[in-house]
């Protein structure tokens, strides 16, 4: 399987994220790419490229055009509230929640970081903009080899993206890699697209994106919103709305639950998703499902990543993965690429 490596992604590197009440060091950190670039090394698990040049035009069929002006200058102006901000990450302390206004565009600063996101655990820092937008050109990459004729391709980035909606960062995400993927392989021509998100949090940014859409069906397994991340989002009920009534899925499963029940989860994804038939797949490939991932509530051991790979194979589907979560960074590269081997081997 080829391989869309995005090398600035190290231009983004997160000192610290606000957790009970402190700031503690991000779990998000650029050694996750770099273990799963050294195994697709190791494995020789195929040719390993840069992405193509692209311009806004794909990210702004995904995203408001307020929300990219404000991530493409964010860093210049929180530096310009002052110059010792260049050693600080920016993180928003003020949200508007219920009855305020999210249709003004505040002067300040501080008010547009909390209008643009929803969580104090997403820095943004200096390269945050020039990564996250190499990032989206990496998934647009991986999307048009698999146009091209590639079986699947991975797009290997951070950060990641599913948590990002239109208009708002938050989760660790920014841009929506997997969704914009999906939007390119629609604009290429694929009458209908399935994102399969299998990361332990749900995919909350991908769902808004298409949730009132037929043309991109979503389907998610993740940690119970209940108890997990992100909470507000990621229940069974929410099965889409309007033209998209019936194209979301979501299949919570309780913290602690181990590859048995998890691989029914799959089993059932898959069903649906064969019943939309779609012409590709986008896979949101998270790894936090791992039992070792220290911030995630799934048993998975790494010998069930190549199962995985297996079942999406036998899907059957021209494949674009995209890397997400996995924060147990010494085991996520051994994890991810079991994923994709997993896959080549029953691809056929
Ligand atoms: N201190 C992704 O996996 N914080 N994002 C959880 C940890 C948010 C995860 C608490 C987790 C976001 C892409
Ligand atoms: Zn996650």
């Amino acid at each position: 399987m080829r391989t869309i490596y995005n090398e600035l992604h190290s231009l983004h590197h997160g000192k610290v994220e606000m957790f009970r009440g402190e700031l503690v060091p991000c779990f998000e950190v650029p050694a996750r790419a770099d273990y799963v670039l050294r195994e697709l090394q190791e494995r020789n698990l195929g040719p390993i490229e840069s992405a193509d040049v692209f311009d806004d035009a794909a990210i702004a069929r995904v995203h408001a055009p307020r929300y990219l002006d404000f991530l493409a200058n964010a860093w210049t102006e929180w530096v310009a509230l002052d110059p010792a901000n260049a050693g600080r990450d920016a993180l928003p302390s003020y949200w508007p929640i219920r009855t305020f206004r999210s249709d003004v565009l505040p002067a300040s600063f501080a008010a547009r970081m909390g209008l643009f996101s929803y969580d104090a655990g997403t820095p943004l820092t200096s390269g945050t903009w020039d990564a996250a937008r190499a990032g989206a050109c990496c998934a647009l990459t991986a999307a048009a080899r698999v146009r091209q004729g590639e079986r699947a391709a991975f797009a290997l980035t951070r950060p990641p993206g599913h948590h990002a909606g239109s208009d708002f960062f938050g989760g660790y995400c920014f841009l929506n890699n997997a969704a914009i993927a999906a939007q390119s392989l629609r604009n290429s021509g694929v009458k209908r697209v399935a994102v399969l998100d299998i990361d332990y949090h749900h995919g909350n940014g991908t769902q808004a994106i298409f949730y009132e859409r037929a043309d991109v069906q979503f389907t998610s397994i993740h940690g119970d919103p209940h108890t997990e991340y992100p909470y507000y989002l990621g229940y069974a009920d929410e099965r889409g709305a309007g033209a998209g009534l019936g194209f979301n899925r979501n299949l919570p499963l309780a913290r602690g639950t181990g590859f048995a029940a998890w691989r029914e989860a799959l089993k059932d994804a898959l069903t649906g998703i064969a019943g939309c038939k779609p012409g590709a797949l986008v896979v949101s490939l998270g790894l936090d499902t791992f039992e070792g991932d220290p911030i995630a509530g799934f048993t998975l051991a790494t010998t069930d990543y190549l199962r995985i790979g297996e079942d999406i194979a036998r899907a059957g589907l021209p494949t674009v993965f995209v890397f997400e979560g996995g924060y147990a960074v010494a085991e996520v590269g051994v994890n991810a690429v079991n994923v994709l081997d997993g896959f080549m081997q029953h691809a056929g």
